[in-house]
């Protein structure tokens, strides 16, 4: 890997929950944090017990700062759960899960939301204060929740989430019209040589991403390279609804298909050897490897063979 030319690529991902932040886990390795900024999806956000709730935000801070619970792909690590426990005994919600150390971030954010700060600059705070140095940027400062149209109904993202397991099926997902994009994230864009999109889900965390006016635009229109990596791998998701909403969307549950349902978006793709020659379309650069991150070192190669494939294209 040329590493004098990778260490000057300024590369903005596009994550939402696991696969998004281990991927930029991966580029954190690699990359001076001055290059690196993470654009996180927001329409999972919730109010729950007085609180904003920030999921995927959280999942992305945890992984980059190793706070992360590598179990459940959510909250803190060596976590305890005894408010949670007591909210029980008070008859509280315990639906959502919330352990002690994570109540601490979840805290601290709506205590500065309520101070004035936007959502972008209690992020910061939180990454500063938890020695994060890539930038971590909310799709938007004002809400964006994503809501999920089920045989039973619109639900909110974390009531189809958690509460019923996404098992719902789901007909069609609602994203809210008037989101407009932060100062920092146009500014991130702007100046990317690379955008990644992470393999996160990619109706439910990329999409209300893309969904944030001007984002499509912009990476529509920017002459930066775009490259997505599969969130799906043999027929299956890593983690998570994706594969389940692809089959329920009328999907094949393929690579081939997340290909296709980003379209022109992206110039190229990354998807795992198991599915090697699986996709044929010669509009699209492609890249097959193991894309499976399960430890540091494999967060690390991905996002390595990522910026090698990306100076290839570069180069043409
Ligand atoms: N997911 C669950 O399935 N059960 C939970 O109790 C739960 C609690 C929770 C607390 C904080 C947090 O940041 C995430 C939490 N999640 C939980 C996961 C969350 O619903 C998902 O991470 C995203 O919304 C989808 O990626």
């Amino acid at each position: 890997m040329n590493h004098a030319f990778i260490s000057q690529l300024k590369v903005v991902v596009l994550a939402g929950g696991v696969g998004g932040a281990k991927l930029a886990d991966g580029f954190a390795q690699l990359l001076p944090a001055a290059n690196l900024a993470v654009i996180v999806n927001t329409g999972d956000d919730f109010q729950h017990l007085g609180l904003t709730i920030c999921p995927d935000l959280d999942t992305v801070i945890y992984t980059l700062a190793g706070l992360a619970n590598p179990e459940t792909g959510w909250g803190r690590a060596g976590e305890s759960w005894r408010t949670m426990a007591e909210v029980g005994r008070l008859a509280g919600p315990t639906w959502f899960r919330l352990g002690d150390l994570d109540l601490a971030t979840h805290l601290v954010r709506s205590h500065l939301l309520a101070a004035g700060a936007t959502l972008t600059e209690a992020t910061h705070h939180l990454c500063r204060h938890l020695g994060l140095a890539a930038a971590v940027l909310p799709m938007s400062n004002q809400p964006a929740p994503t809501l999920v149209e089920t045989g039973e109904g619109v639900l909110s993202f974390q009531t189809w989430f958690v509460e019923r397991q996404w098992q719902p099926a789901v007909q069609g997902i609602y994203l809210p019209e008037d989101v407009r994009a932060t100062p920092q994230v146009l500014w991130a864009l702007e100046k990317a040589d690379l955008i990644a999109i992470a393999p996160s889900n990619p109706f439910v965390s990329i999409n209300p991403i893309l969904n944030v006016y001007p984002i499509r635009a912009m990476i529509t229109d920017l002459p930066q390279l775009v490259i997505a990596v599969s969130p799906i791998i043999g027929g299956k998701a890593v983690k998570g609804p994706a594969a389940k909403m692809m089959a329920e969307l009328g999907m094949e549950v393929t690579p081939a298909a997340v290909a296709n349902v980003y379209g022109e978006l992206i110039d190229a793709f990354v998807y795992d050897e198991q599915d090697a020659g699986s996709l044929d379309n010669p509009e699209l650069a492609t890249l097959t490897t193991n894309i499976l991150m399960q430890s540091p070192a494999d967060r690390r190669r991905l996002a390595a063979q990522i910026l090698d494939f990306s100076m290839e294209l570069i180069d043409q």
